[in-house]
């Protein structure tokens, strides 16, 4: 594969920084946005938080109630999540981050990888200059920080992201790579969690300097050839995934917790129904009838169960959906007798209905 250069593009504590765009106020406290999960009090977990907050140790994935504790002493702001908002500000920046890229790939709601290679005729200098018309562009637009990598590839861009974080750029030349990513944890490298991070560690890989020395075959027959052969690469600074323009969705979904675990489908039923009337929105919404539909549910135990249904001809109103899943999961429940925590539904087998985008796009823009 020839040199190229890839950019990766992602937003300052995301979700925090767009309540603090809407409200300056909150600008020098600490702010933690939180996802609340139904059941009342401070049960739920913690999106994430402005840096002022991350000063005390409140990180993402923490309980509420901890993010609690540890701000006791401090004028903080704790606000419910408002993904709404937060998705509509997401897909102004996308349409920002587009038009300056080759190949764009928007990988989540605050994160995109940009090939610039033609665009900047494979110069990193001029990928640095168009990271920085880049941010100008978003803070103008939308008065929000982001940090940048630019890199050989996705794994070295995405690190050089990291490394500055908030509102840095970091370029990072092919034959700087290695370099830079060999004195680092093997959990920085993208794809290493906490359990490849401790097998790592049994075999004595602490580094990525450590871990580009091993044996490959070594590698692969502990982790499996793709990402036993992944891990091997990316640790020598080589990564050949291209990036990529997402498809079109393929389902849609949403999953709740019950107020209370409960075995009766007259209970859950009404679950049920206002997430069908939810899901129904936002597919169609979107353009979408769908052929399959799906129910899961996460038991008292944790364990998951799911039923789910095929037709010929597209589904296209909610009142069919709610049917549909309602029997689906009393079936579920005649059957598996067990006590529900969690229940969702997913439609799948998407069929974009003609004429409709355009309607939605125009309404929408
Ligand atoms: N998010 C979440 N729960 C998590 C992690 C993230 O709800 N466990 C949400 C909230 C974040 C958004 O996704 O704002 C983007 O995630 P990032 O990992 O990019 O984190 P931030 O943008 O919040 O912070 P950073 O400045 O480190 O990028
Ligand atoms: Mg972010
Ligand atoms: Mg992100």
């Amino acid at each position: 594969m020839p040199e190229r250069v890839v950019m990766q593009v992602d937003l300052d504590y995301f979700y925090a920084q767009c309540e603090e765009v809407r409200n300056p106020s909150l600008r020098n406290k600490p702010v933690v946005v939180c996802i609340y999960s139904g059941r009342g009090g401070d049960s739920g977990a913690v999106s994430t938080s402005n840096y002022a907050a991350r000063r005390y140790g409140v990180r993402s994935g923490m309980p509420i109630a901890r993010a609690k504790q540890l701000l006791r002493n401090v004028e903080a702001v704790f606000l419910k999540a408002d993904l709404d908002y937060y998705d509509e500000v997401s897909r102004r920046v996308m349409n920002i981050l587009r038009k300056h890229a080759d190949i764009f790939e928007e990988v989540s709601v605050d994160e995109a990888y940009l090939d610039v290679t033609e665009k900047t005729k494979g110069d990193y200098e001029a990928a640095k200059e168009l990271a920085l018309k880049i941010k100008t562009e978003i803070m103008e637009a939308e008065n929000l920080t982001c940090s940048i990598g630019i890199g050989p590839n996705k794994v070295i861009a995405k690190m050089a992201s990291d490394y500055q974080k908030p509102n840095g750029v970091t370029l990072i030349r092919p034959d700087e790579a290695v370099g830079f990513i060999a004195e680092l944890s093997v959990d920085k490298l993208p794809g290493v969690g906490a359990k490849t991070k401790q097998i790592l560690e049994e075999m004595g890989v602490k580094t990525i300097r450590d871990l580009a020395k091993q044996d490959p075959q070594k590698l692969i027959s502990r982790f499996g050839l793709k990402l036993g052969n992944y891990l091997y690469n990316a640790a020598n600074g080589r990564n050949d995934e291209p990036v990529k323009e997402r498809l079109e969705p393929t389902q849609f979904s949403r999953i709740v917790t019950l107020k209370q675990d409960s075995q009766r489908i007259e209970e859950i039923e009404k679950y049920v129904d206002e997430i069908c009337r939810d899901l129904y929105s936002r597919v169609s919404s979107q353009g979408y009838v769908f052929k399959s539909v799906g129910v899961i549910t996460v038991s008292d135990s944790l364990s998951t169960c799911t039923r789910s249904a095929t037709y010929e001809h597209p589904l296209d109103s909610y009142e069919a959906l709610r049917s549909v899943s309602t029997a689906l999961l009393s079936r579920l429940l005649e059957e598996e007798k067990i006590k529900i925590r969690r229940v969702g539904v997913r439609v799948s087998d998407l069929v974009k209905k003609r004429g409709q985008r355009t309607l939605y796009d125009f309404l929408t823009s």
